[in-house]
C-alpha cells in the first residue's frame, strides 16, 4: 500500500508529466547558473535513496536524471510499450530495438525498426560485452524483473568484508525491502494459474535434478497481479510488459523512493538532464555541466550548476565514466587510480533448454520471475538462476534461465579521450567461468530429463548468451576507491551511492543490495557530513 506522502510525491510528478515539464518540486533549483547544497546524479536506486534522506534532512536537494519523466500516456493511452510490439518509446535513441533473445528459430522475429527516441531501456554495446541498463526517474526500477533478493550473508562477506553483517540483515536490508514494498506470490496463485506453468515445469524439472528451488520476492504488486489473471485490473505482468515498462503493478521507484523524497519539499527532480563534466572550484563547490535535452536529443540549454555535496549515482557505467572522465582530463585529479576497476557483470549467463512435445510452457506468461534454482552450495560452481518467462504468445516449449555465476574475472575501464567516453575492458575469455558453471547445472536438468539446449535463440547458434548483462556491478569499489561509506577518495562531500560501490559480484539480483547499501552509507554521511 502506498503511504500518503508517496501518493502526494507520486501526484507532483504525474502533473508535472501532464504539463509536459521536465522538472518537479522547487524550479529554481534547476535554473542555469544555481548553487544548490546537495546534488544527485542519476535516479535510480542508490540515488533515489540518496534524495529521499537528504530531504528528510532538510537539504535542499537537486537530481539530475538524463532519461525522461515517464509519468504521462502516450497516444494509444499507455506511458509503455509491451515486448510484443516494441515502438519508439522501447530504446534509447536506436534505429531497431536490440532484444536479449534476438531471434526464434533463427528467425529474425523479434525485433523492430524504431525512430530514434529517448525510449526506457538502454542497450550499451562494447567490444565483448553489451549492458543493458534503464533511462528515465526511476533508472533500472522502470525496466527490471524486480527481484528482491537480500544476497547470502556469507557470499556478502566474502564481496565487501567491511560491512556489519548484523546491522546490514538486521536494519538495511528489512529497511529496504519495506521501502521498495517487496512481497511474495501467494503460493496457491503461483500453483493454480496458467501464467505460471512455464515456471512450474522448470522447477519440477530442476527438483526432479536433485536441485533445490526457492520463492524469490519481487517489487511486483502481487495482489494487483491476480487481479489481472482474475480480470479486474488492467493488464501489465499478464500482458508482456516488463524490459520497456510496466504500466502498472511495479512498485518502481517513482512510486516509492523519488515520490516520498518528492513529498518532503527540499527534493526537485530534472529529467531529461545529462551531467557530462564534474569540476571542483576554488570555493570547493562542485561544478556540474549539464546538458538539457529534448527528445529529438536537441540541446534546450546547456547549465552550469554548483553544489556543496555531490552524491553519483547514475549506476555502474554512468558513476565510473563520469569520474574517470574528471580524473583523465585533470578536473579531479587525485581521484583514486582504483576508480575505473572491479567491474563484474554478476556473472550473469543467459540459456534456455528445449522441452519435450508433453511438456508445454504456455502461451501465457507472467514477464514477473518468482523461483530461482539456488546451487550456490555447490562448491564445484556456485549459481543461482532465475526461471525467466519467453512470453512469445505462442507455444515455445522452451525453459529460459537467467543464471548468475560466481565468475571471479573482473574488467576495468579506460577513458578514451578521443571519443570522450569510458570503455570497458572484458574479453569473451572473461565469460568463459560463467558458461562453465551454468552448463554444469542444466547440463544435470538436461541428463536428468533426456533434454537439450536450444541454440536457436541468441541471433547465431550459441546455447548460452554470456556476452550481455543486466546487472552491471562495480567501477567505483567500496573500501578503494572510496572509504567505508562511499565517500571518493581524493576529495570531500563527494560520493558514490549506486551499484559502482559494488565488486562485480553478488550472487543475487542486486536491487535490494544496492538499495540497502545506499541506506547504510547515507545514515553514516548525514551524521558526520551534514552536522
Ligand atoms: P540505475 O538504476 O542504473 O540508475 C542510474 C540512472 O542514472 C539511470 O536512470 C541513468 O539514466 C542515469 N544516468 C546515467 N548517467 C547519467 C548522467 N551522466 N547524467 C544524468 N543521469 C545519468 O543505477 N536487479 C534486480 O535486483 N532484480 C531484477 O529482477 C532485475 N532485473 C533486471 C532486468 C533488466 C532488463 C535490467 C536492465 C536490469 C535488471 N536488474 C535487476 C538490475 C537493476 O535494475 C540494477 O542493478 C539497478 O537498477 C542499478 O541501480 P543503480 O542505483 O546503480
Amino acid at each position: 500500500m502506498a503511504t500518503r506522502r508517496q501518493l502526494l510525491g507520486y501526484s507532483a510528478l504525474t502533473a508535472a508529466a501532464a504539463a509536459g515539464l521536465a522538472t518537479v518540486g522547487p524550479r529554481a533549483a534547476a535554473a542555469n547558473g544555481a548553487h544548490v547544497p546537495a546534488i544527485v546524479i542519476g535516479s535510480g536506486y542508490g540515488a533515489a535513496v540518496s534524495a529521499l534522506r537528504l530531504g528528510e534532512t532538510g537539504v535542499q536537494t537537486l537530481v539530475l536524471e538524463m532519461g525522461r519523466l515517464w509519468n504521462e500516456p502516450g497516444g494509444d493511452g499507455k506511458v509503455f510499450c509491451n515486448m510484443t510490439s516494441p515502438d519508439e518509446r522501447s530504446m534509447w535513441f536506436k534505429r531497431r530495438t536490440e532484444a536479449p533473445l534476438s531471434t526464434l528459430l533463427w528467425l529474425d522475429v523479434v525485433n523492430r525498426d524504431i525512430d530514434p527516441y529517448p525510449g526506457v531501456l538502454d542497450r550499451i554495446n562494447y567490444a565483448d560485452m553489451s549492458v543493458y541498463v534503464g533511462r528515465g526517474v526511476g533508472g533500472g526500477s522502470l525496466v527490471n524483473g524486480g527481484m528482491a533478493v537480500v544476497p547470502r550473508r556469507d557470499y556478502l562477506a566474502e564481496v565487501l568484508p567491511g560491512l556489519d553483517a548484523d546491522l546490514m540483515y538486521d536494519r538495511y536490508f528489512p529497511l529496504a525491502q519495506a521501502e521498495l514494498q517487496v512481497n511474495t506470490i501467494d503460493p496457491e496463485f503461483y500453483r493454480t494459474t496458467p501464467y505460471y506453468r512455464f515456471s512450474r515445469v522448470a522447477a519440477a524439472q530442476a527438483e526432479a535434478a536433485g536441485l533445490k528451488t526457492v520463492f524469490v520476492p519481487d517489487v511486483y504488486d502481487f495482489d494487483y497481479m491476480e487481479r489481472e489473471a482474475a480480470g479486474t485490473a488492467e493488464k501489465s505482468a499478464l500482458d508482456v510488459e516488463v524490459m520497456y515498462g510496466n504500466n502498472h503493478g511495479k512498485m518502481s521507484l517513482d512510486k516509492t523512493y523519488l515520490a516520498s523524497a518528492l513529498a518532503t519539499g527540499n527534493v526537485t527532480i530534472a529529467a531529461r538532464h545529462q551531467v557530462t563534466a564534474i569540476e571542483l572550484d576554488a570555493d570547493g563547490n562542485y561544478v556540474l555541466t549539464v546538458e538539457h535535452r529534448g527528445d529529438a536529443n536537441e540541446l534546450i540549454e546547456s547549465k552550469r550548476l554548483t553544489c556543496r555535496h555531490l552524491f553519483l549515482g547514475a549506476g555502474s557505467l554512468g558513476t565510473t565514466e563520469l569520474l574517470l572522465r574528471a580524473r583523465e582530463t585533470g578536473a579531479l585529479p587525485d581521484l583514486d587510480e582504483s576508480v575505473g576497476a572491479g567491474w563484474g557483470p554478476n556473472g550473469n549467463v543467459m540459456t534456455a533448454r528445449a522441452n519435450h512435445a508433453w511438456n508445454p510452457t504456455g502461451l501465457k506468461q507472467s514477464t514477473i520471475p518468482v523461483m530461482g534454482i539456488d546451487d550456490w552450495d555447490n562448491p564445484a560452481a556456485r549459481v543461482f538462476a532465475e526461471l525467466a518467462p519467453l512470453p512469445a504468445g505462442i507455444e515455445t516449449w522452451i525453459s529460459l534461465y537467467l543464471a548468475i555465476t560466481d565468475n571471479p574475472e573482473r574488467g576495468h575501464f579506460t577513458y578514451d579521450a578521443d571519443a570522450d567516453r569510458a570503455v570497458l575492458n572484458w574479453s569473451g575469455e572473461q565469460s568463459e567461468p560463467g558458461v562453465a558453471a551454468a552448463k554444469s547445472l542444466f547440463d544435470r536438468i538436461n541428463r536428468k530429463h533426456g533434454t537439450s539446449y536450444r541454440y536457436d535463440l541468441f541471433g547465431d547458434h550459441r546455447a548460452f548468451a554470456a556476452d550481455f548483462c543486466y546487472h552491471p556491478l562495480g567501477g567505483c569499489v567500496l573500501g578503494e576507491a572510496t572509504d567505508a561509506y562511499g565517500r571518493l577518495n581524493g576529495y570531500e562531500r563527494l560520493y558514490a551511492t549506486d551499484s559502482s560501490l559494488i565488486p562485480g559480484s553478488l550472487g543475487v539480483n542486486p536491487l535490494v543490495t544496492i538499495t540497502a547499501l545506499a541506506e547504510r552509507n547515507l545514515e553514516a554521511i548525514l551524521a558526520a557530513d551534514f552536522a
